[in-house]
């Protein structure tokens, strides 16, 4: 073999390599990252903005979601819960209080969820507030009576009412957006 051809070997090579070790790291990312956050920061259309740590939140009227099956999109049960305690994310919302311009604006609200690992979800105002969806809508700091841990979070958000679970299960949960819609 010509030098030439040995070196497009190992070429080859180490990409091949290169293209399983990312694909391998993004299998198993979710579950090695271990970001927890230190604070719940609620921000957007509010009276003003606050961060919460886990005495602030605890402070707050605790809730028990009781058994929880976290149910992925895939139809997968990835995890069986006894019970998540957390508040309500209504409750936390109430606390900093939404700033309303008028009867008619809340309804046009978000309220954007995300993680430290840029996990994203989404509710709208109506669900939370004016649907039974919104009574299990937790920001949880235990599971099983035992604080969670650092693959699950300092804080996780939980909707006990979901059909898959798992989607609406937010580990490492950062910060709490109400945005206005335009
Ligand atoms: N922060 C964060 N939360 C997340 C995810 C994620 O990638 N990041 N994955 C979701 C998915 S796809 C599922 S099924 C559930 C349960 O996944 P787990 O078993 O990895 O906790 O968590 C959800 N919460
Ligand atoms: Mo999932």
């Amino acid at each position: 073999m010509n030098i030439f051809l040995s070196h497009l070997l190992v070429l080859g090579l180490g990409i091949a390599t290169a293209h399983a070790q990312a694909a391998g790291a993004e299998a198993v990312a979710p579950k090695h990252l271990d970001t927890p956050s230190s604070i719940v920061h609620v921000s957007g259309a509010v009276k003003a903005p606050r961060d919460f740590d886990l005495a602030a939140i605890k402070a707050l009227a605790g809730r028990d979601t009781g058994p929880v099956d976290v149910v992925c999109a895939s139809g997968a049960t990835v995890a069986k819960v006894n019970n998540f305690r957390g508040v309500r994310l209504t409750d936390l919302i109430n606390h900093v209080g939404i700033a309303e311009q008028g009867h008619k604006d809340t309804r046009r609200m978000v309220i954007i969820a995300r993680a430290t690992d840029g996990y994203v979800v989404t509710f709208s105002w109506n669900e939370l507030f004016n649907t039974a969806i919104g009574k299990d809508v937790l920001v949880a700091w235990e599971k099983d009576g035992k604080p969670l841990d650092a693959g699950e979070g300092q804080f996780l958000l939980i909707s006990g009412q979901d059909i898959k679970t798992g989607p609406r299960h937010v580990r490492w949960l950062s910060g709490i957006e109400i945005k206005r819609e335009q």
